[in-house]
This record gives C-alpha cells, structure tokens and sequence, in this order.
C-alpha cells in the first residue's frame, strides 16, 4: 500500500549537517518526497507533538531538545513508507541501532538521535496534519516511478 511518513531531521541532526546525508538516504531508497521545509517548532507544538511520552523521566529534556534549533519537517511517500523509513532510521537508542541504519552511523545517544519518523499510519496522519497545511503536500508523478514498482 502506498502510505504517507511524517520524517524529521532533528536539531542535532541539523547543527551536524546531516540533512543532505539523511535525504539521500530516503531518495536512494527510492521513496518520493512531498513535503520539506526547515521549522523552529515552538514548545506548545512540541508538546502536543510528543504528548504520549508525557510524564516520563526523559520528557523534559526532549522538548528543550526538539524545540533547542531548526529542524527539517518532511513527508515521504511510497510502498509501506512508514515500514521502510523506521526501518531505514533503526532503533530508538543509538547504542542498540544497527549499523547501516541512520541512528547506528550517526548517533550513540537517545537524546540526541537525530531523526523522527512516524510509528504508524495513524501517527502518521496526525503528525503530518500538525506539521503541515494541505496546500504543502504536493502531488506529482516522478519520472522514476515505472522503475519503483511493479
Ligand atoms: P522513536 O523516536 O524511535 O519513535 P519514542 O517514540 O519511543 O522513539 O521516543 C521519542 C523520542 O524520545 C526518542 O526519539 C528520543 C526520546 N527518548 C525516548 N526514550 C528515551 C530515553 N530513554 N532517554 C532519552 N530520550 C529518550
Ligand atoms: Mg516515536
């Protein structure tokens, strides 16, 4: 099925320039963008953003962190987008990500891991509606797409 994925570069990810490092990684898989822009996410959208994690120890310090810099919004179409770009980002502590993945290149900290992206297609559709206005969201076709799919 093809799913949309809301995808972040997060502020660490920006100061270190990783932002041309990661979307290459998401075109090379062959997935289409339909939305970008860099954002400074003010702190009620931060918390709005991340209200399931709300209460817990590491709370705090991931809303300081999101809200800390810019940060590049994106969403990312294709086959099981949602699947593909967690599975491109790997696990959510640095140290226990595979290398390969973006966080087990990149990153050795849970609080500073560089990128989001969405863990359903319900998540998705809710951080993609935050973030973005539909007017944002493009549709296209692009010229590879016969050489992506079936
Ligand atoms: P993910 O970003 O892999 O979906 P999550 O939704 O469980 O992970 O948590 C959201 C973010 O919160 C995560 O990217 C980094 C931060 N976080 C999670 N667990 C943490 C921990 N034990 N210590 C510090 N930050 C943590
Ligand atoms: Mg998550």
């Amino acid at each position: 099925m093809i799913e949309r994925t809301f995808v972040m570069v997060k502020p660490d990810g920006v100061q270190r320039s990783f932002i041309g490092e990661i979307v290459g990684r998401l075109e090379k898989r062959g997935l289409k963008p339909v939305a970008l822009k860099m954002y400074r996410i003010p702190k009620d959208m931060a918390e709005r953003f991340y209200a399931e994690h709300k209460g817990k120890q590491f709370y705090d310090g991931l809303i300081n962190y999101i809200t800390s810099g810019p940060v590049v919004c994106m969403v990312w179409e294709g086959e099981g987008a949602v699947g593909a770009v967690r599975s491109l980002i790997g696990k959510t502590n640095p140290a226990e990500a595979l290398a390969g993945t973006i966080r087990g290149d990149l990153a050795l900290h849970p609080g500073k891991n560089v990128i989001h992206g969405s863990d359903s297609i319900s998540s998705a559709q809710r951080e993609i509606n935050l973030l973005f206005n539909d007017y944002e969201l493009m549709d296209y076709r692009r010229i590879d797409s016969e050489w992506l799919t079936e």
